[in-house]
């Protein structure tokens, strides 16, 4: 009997030792098993000659030894002599660095910035990983890490390499109760009960991931906030998370509730112009600053959903913001206002960020950033560039992508989001003539601004594999690469991803990547095509709900969105609609205003286009979109067959998990194409083409569906 536990029990621990649960993200380094590869890098990697002993520079020093330890399958020893295959590492003050003469290249990054090169140095062949501050060391050896995991020679690397921009910030919206809004991997891993005498393991794994995609900065409450946040009880919380991120130069931010001074101090009012109110911002600002010294400042939503905000005081958002800004400016910190505001008076969702905050161009303080979603309405699997982008010359604008899948697929469907954001970086504004990119708007390169940013609203929860889908971490890693530089490709990035994530072998890397870059045209064919926008169900934004209007709010309403009737469907923002198109450039208005020759992804977004339109295809409009629904399913099974295919390359556990959520996706994408398409024909009154698949079941039976239960709202 005992021998029959023993062996239940050695088994058990090998099963544990060897279940792949997705923890370690792309930070596995695993043994390179290409003997080849494995015996130069062991030549050219013979010793670490590490200089400092910051806690930074600690950090930079664990990770190196650790990883090499993993991917070389054997300690490599750390020496103060220098010979063939040492790797110096250390800030360009120490004494081996200096020494070395990289003079020039230290000239070329910045701050942050690493240099990674080969140099003989005394007739010795060694790498060098430096930058000029500390951070730097840190992010130089996670890249060189990197090239180590994606199997990249290191015999000759001349890697000079500095962010392209200054705030790269995960943006958390995670409540004090631990529930996280939109969130879908668990509960919020700030565990705040426990906050801040337990420091969970996971803080530091968090620091180390966003440092090795260069990520310096995370806000750790939602938008829709919470004043409890800014009492000292949770202040202390939140500088126990300051001290454990701050070696990996990552700084805290806080959501600043406007109307804070009434809830903490029962003040009368909010009003930012109101003398009392600003000296108590500038009383809970020294405070903060007493307990984290180097806190980043506020992140605000204001007068938005609900949410208070100057706007209840007669005051503007300019107001708002540079009350908060003045009380921060002294430390250095910064506050970065959302744009993200509408109200139900408008005629056109489109039109009002722009409406708002556009004329308020050039009356912000210096320390303000706007912080402006990608899109003119909210995260929508495909939406055109926010105007605003271009329009505000004289105000540095952040951007804001949404990592979390609110209205694309939440935790199940496989969505890789690179290339939706490359999308709008892409985009011109042709605010200065063609080649005025959203990009180099928000890279300081087009208006000259210093401060600049990219923030993505977080997908990390406490699920073991951090953010509940496999394939979301991919969305986590591509923001940090993204706001790193943004002129990588999706490509290049979901490469990178891969070959530390799942397997360096050729052909599952192609297989991979080929899914991942065809998920967002997928996800788009069979939820919103043509332009389609908010057609997601009330309130939790999981599967479809054209028909929706029962909302008390018009533009929280699909049938807002699509106006569907008998002529036709589509929102008209031409000058004969809403005329949100004036809010671009002529050059981006004419892409759009003529319904001839706007591009079928948008015609829906600008056009009410008759059923029978001629699409670029030669289809009618109904027929395109019967077309396109049906593409979107049959690229689903396509995703599935490719996922299947690649089966032996792949860990069982994270292969199962995959396939079982691809399978949801496929169901979910029928449902989708069932539902619109038999929606949208009680207006079009035209039948499906005859070679799709026809829906098996009723529209009646698609609106009686209840999602009773979706996480994250
Ligand atoms: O996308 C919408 C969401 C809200 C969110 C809001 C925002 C935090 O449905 O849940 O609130 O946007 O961005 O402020």
């Amino acid at each position: 009997m005992k021998k029959v536990v023993l062996i239940f029990t050695c088994f058990f621990v090998l099963i544990q030792l060897y279940a792949e649960d997705g923890y370690n993200l792309w930070l596995r380094y695993n043994p390179v098993e290409n003997k080849t590869l494995l015996t130069s890098y062991k030549q050219q990697i013979t010793g670490i000659h590490f200089s400092g002993s910051s806690p930074t520079l600690l950090a930079a020093k664990e990770e190196i030894l650790n990883g090499l330890n993993g991917l070389l399958q054997r300690k490599t020893p750390l020496t103060s002599l220098i010979s063939n295959g040492t790797v110096i590492i250390g800030n360009s003050s120490s004494a081996q660095i200096a020494k070395a003469g990289l003079q020039n290249e230290l000239k070329q990054i910045n701050q942050e910035g690493f240099i990674i090169v080969t140099k003989t140095i005394a007739g010795k062949k060694c790498i060098i990983i430096t930058g000029n501050s500390e951070v730097g060391v840190l992010y130089g050896s996670f890249h060189f890490l990197r090239l180590l995991q994606t199997h990249q020679p290191v015999n000759n690397l001349r890697i000079i390499s500095s962010p392209k921009l200054k705030l790269r910030l995960l943006n958390h919206w995670d409540n004090l109760n631990r529930t996280v809004e939109r969130g879908y991997a668990g509960f919020s891993i700030w565990n705040w009960h426990t906050l801040p005498n337990y420091i969970d393991k996971r803080y530091i794994d968090y620091a180390r991931a966003n440092a090795s995609v260069g990520i310096n900065g995370t806000v750790l409450t939602n938008v829709n906030a919470n004043a409890t946040i800014l009492t000292k009880t949770w202040l202390e919380k939140v500088k126990a998370l300051a001290d454990v991120f701050r070696p990996y130069g990552i700084k805290v931010y806080l959501t600043a509730r406007f109307s804070a001074p009434i809830e903490l101090a029962r003040m009368k009012t909010a009003d930012p112009l109101n003398d009392s109110v600003r000296q108590w911002w500038v009383e809970k600002v020294k405070e903060i600053y007493s307990i984290i010294p180097d806190f980043g400042g506020f992140l605000v939503k204001a007068n938005s959903e609900g949410q208070p905000g100057p706007q209840d005081y007669k005051r503007n958002h300019a107001d708002g913001a540079n009350m908060l800004a003045d009380a921060v400016a002294p430390y250095g910190g910064i506050v970065m206002w959302r744009a993200f505001v509408y109200n139900p008076e408008s005629n056109d969702r489109f039109k009002q960020a722009y409406e708002e905050f556009q004329p308020l161009d050039g009356k912000f303080r210096k320390n303000v950033m706007v912080q402006v979603k990608n899109g003119p309405i909210d995260f929508q699997p495909r939406e055109p560039f926010s105007p605003l982008f271009g329009a505000m010359p004289k105000t540095p604008l952040m951007m804001e992508f949404q990592l979390t899948q609110e209205y694309v697929g939440q935790g199940t469907h496989l969505f890789y989001e690179a290339p939706w954001f490359k999308e709008v970086l892409e985009a011109d504004t042709y605010t200065k003539g063609r080649g005025s990119m959203v990009a180099k708007v928000i890279d300081g390169t087009l208006d000259d601004h210093e401060l600049t940013g990219m923030a993505g609203v977080s997908n990390i929860g406490n699920d073991i594999n951090w953010c509940g889908h496999p394939f979301a971490q991919a969305n986590w890693y591509a923001l940090g690469r993204l706001s790193w530089d943004h002129e990588l490709s999706s490509a290049t990035i979901a490469t990178e991803w891969i070959r530390q994530t799942f397997s360096n072998d050729k052909k599952a890397v192609t297989g991979i990547q080929k899914i991942m870059l065809n998920s967002h045209e997928a996800l788009v064919n069979y939820m919103t095509p043509l332009g389609l926008t908010h057609i997601m169900y009330n309130g939790h934004h999981y599967g479809p709900m054209p028909w929706g209007n029962t909302l008390n709010r018009p533009d929280w309403n699909p049938v807002y969105y699509h106006r569907a009737d008998s002529f036709g469907v589509g929102f008209d923002r031409t000058a004969k609609g809403t005329n949100a198109l004036a809010q671009y450039k002529p050059e981006v208005r004419k892409q759009f205003e003529d319904i001839n020759n706007c591009p079928d992804d948008y015609l829906l977004w600008f056009h009410h286009a008759s059923w029978n339109h001629t699409m670029k295809s030669g289809r009618s409009l109904w027929n395109e979109l019967c077309y396109r629904y049906n593409t979107g399913v049959d690229s689903v099974k396509s995703i599935i067959k490719q996922w299947n295919s690649l089966e032996k390359f792949i860990d069982k556990d994270r292969f199962v998990q995959v396939k079982q959520l691809l399978n949801i996706q496929l169901n979910d994408a029928v449902w989708w194409r069932n539902a619109c398409l038999l929606y949208f024909q009680t207006f079009s009154k035209m039948p499906i083409p005859a070679q799709y698949e026809q829906p098996d079941k009723t529209l009646e039976h698609y609106r009686s569906i209840r999602v009773l239960f979706a996480p994250g709202n």
